[in-house]
């Protein structure tokens, strides 16, 4: 079964997907092995791989560590095609559709495709939309673009439908690693509503009853990065409130 395949079905035996970010960054280094540790033993059921800003050179090193400890799948989330190696189980194949810089809508991804070819990696479609958490994002910085507005849900419902239109397998709401904000259930709940595709959600989720409301409001795929970098032995209870089937 592919990794997309394993996912589903966690979403319909658990009730959602938890997925830990893991971001091979050099601040993270020294974290990596115990991080992914707890993720295998605490009821994860994936990790994403992949950060907007890397600060040094290591990064290639750091995913091999990541692959080498996981005992779930490892799934490149990427910040940009430099970070492409054979080192991943699947990779969200994303174009930023809340954007107009054609650059991450199909520039990156042509970039990337023959690679990807060549190292048979297996791709999820995903449809990125980054939303104003408040905190002026990494992503927003780097992507050059700007963010949906948290209260127009019209603006980011018509985005998702687009996505789903265009064959997107996911869509992915993104308040922005160490939003303020995370994404607002009424927004979940009202895209959720228009489309029938599962909804990944992330940034700013810091507690698991936020992680939990967002599931009821229809997100399948819940995403920690910050909080459980700062305090890895939250994930235990992220995936008791996100797994409401099994819990
Ligand atoms: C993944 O960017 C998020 O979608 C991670 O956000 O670091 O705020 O959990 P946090």
């Amino acid at each position: 079964m592919n990794v997309f395949a394993q996912l589903l079905n966690t979403i319909s035996e658990k009730g959602a997907a938890y997925v830990v970010l893991i971001d091979p960054d050099n601040k993270n280094d020294t974290i990596i092995e115990s991080n992914v540790a707890l993720a295998n033993q605490s009821g994860v059921d994936a990790l994403f791989v992949g950060g907007s800003l890397i600060m040094d050179g290591c990064y290639v090193d750091r995913v091999k560590r990541i692959k080498d400890s996981a005992q779930i799948p490892v799934i490149f989330f990427p910040g940009g095609i430099g970070q492409l190696n054979s080192y991943y189980d699947a990779m969200l194949f994303m174009s930023i559709i809340s954007g107009r810089n054609p650059h991450y809508l199909i520039g990156e991804q042509v970039i990337a495709a023959p690679s990807v070819k060549d190292l048979g990696i297996e791709t999820i479609a995903t449809g990125y939309m980054i939303l104003d958490g408040g905190a002026g994002s990494t992503v927003e910085f780097m992507s050059g673009t700007r963010p949906i507005p948290m209260n127009r849900p019209d603006i980011a419902v018509a985005h998702a439908l687009a996505g789903q239109y265009l064959g997107m397998e996911l869509i992915y709401l993104e308040a922005g690693s160490g939003a303020k904000k995370p994404v607002e259930i009424d927004i979940i709940k009202y895209i959720h509503q228009a489309v029938n595709i599962p909804l990944i959600v992330g940034g700013g989720i810091r507690t698991p009853t936020a992680a939990a409301e967002r599931v009821e409001a229809g997100a399948a795929i819940i995403v920690t990065g910050t909080v459980t970098e700062r305090n890895s032995l939250l994930m235990k209870e992220f995936s008791k409130a996100i797994h409401w089937k099994i819990s």
